[in-house]
């Protein structure tokens, strides 16, 4: 960890970049992971460094979404597994649901290095990538996925998605949350819930609002029904271009 004391301004954004640079070193995190992280960064610093109301906004419906899903997966890649990799685990053990291993970067040796990662941090299953289930759509080597969990969703979360798979997978028929720092992405703007923040700040409001939509199936529905993601993204990149 750089020495940095808990006092400075940067503190948590110091503290995160550790923790992908660790990844990387951890044969977790792709190279090109620290340029997207960069990236995150840059639209992080506009919108203030912090959850903004049409995050939460976001959150809830994403909770409410996977609280009600019949078949939910949490989908993750080499950063989320940096950042992330606890609070995924307590996700998708809050919602019996797989974790599943889904890089862009191919690379077999650094899945398996996801895989072990999640496991050490309490995953409980984690589904890796096969070459019996394929999504339409696609090119690249996340359309290759497991059978009996992306390829059985109806619910994808996926951290730091890349939008070709964001838009095959809602052209498949599934519904798909994101959190994307940038809402002017295509991940952002195919999305069915598109959470403008952070990952590592948005995780743990994302696992209270869980908790809280467990069991209450129809205030959850109700929710999702007044959700409009069109019109949080309009204010999200008002933030962004506006402060
Ligand atoms: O592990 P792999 O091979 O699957 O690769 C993962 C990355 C993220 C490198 C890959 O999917 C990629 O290249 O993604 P993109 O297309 O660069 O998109 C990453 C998006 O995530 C960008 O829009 C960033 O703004 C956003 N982002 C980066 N860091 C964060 C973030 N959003 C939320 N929280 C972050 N910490």
């Amino acid at each position: 960890m750089t020495d940095v004391p808990a006092s400075h301004p940067r503190y948590a954004s110091l503290r995160t970049r550790d923790a992908i640079v660790a990844g990387v070193e951890a044969g977790v995190t792709s190279i090109h992971g620290l340029i997207a992280h960069g990236r995150g960064e840059a639209f992080d610093y506009l919108l203030g460094e912090r959850t903004r109301g049409f995050a939460h906004e976001a959150i809830d419906a994403a909770a409410a979404m996977l609280a009600t899903a019949v078949r939910p997966v949490v989908s993750v890649n080499g950063n989320a597994a940096a950042l992330v990799p606890g609070e995924l685990a307590a996700l998708a053990a809050a919602l019996d649901a797989p974790v599943e291993v889904n890089v862009f970067h191919a690379s077999k040796e650094r899945e398996r290095a996801i895989r072990e990662h999640l496991l050490a941090h309490g995953a409980r299953e984690v589904l890796m990538p096969t070459g019996h289930a394929v999504l339409d759509h696609l090119d690249s080597n996340r359309r290759f996925v497991h059978p009996d969990g992306i390829g059985a969703a109806d619910v994808v979360f996926v951290p730091l998605e890349d939008g070709d798979r964001c838009r095959a997978l809602v052209r498949s028929g599934r519904r798909v949350i994101v959190v994307d720092l940038n809402p002017m992405s295509r991940t952002s703007r195919t999305a069915t819930i598109t959470i403008v923040d952070d990952v590592t700040r948005a995780m743990p409001v994302l696992l209270e609002r869980v908790a809280a939509h467990r069991g209450h199936a129809g205030a959850a529905r109700a929710a999702l029904g007044r959700y409009d993601n069109a019109r949080v993204l309009q204010a999200a990149e008002t933030a962004v271009r506006t402060g």
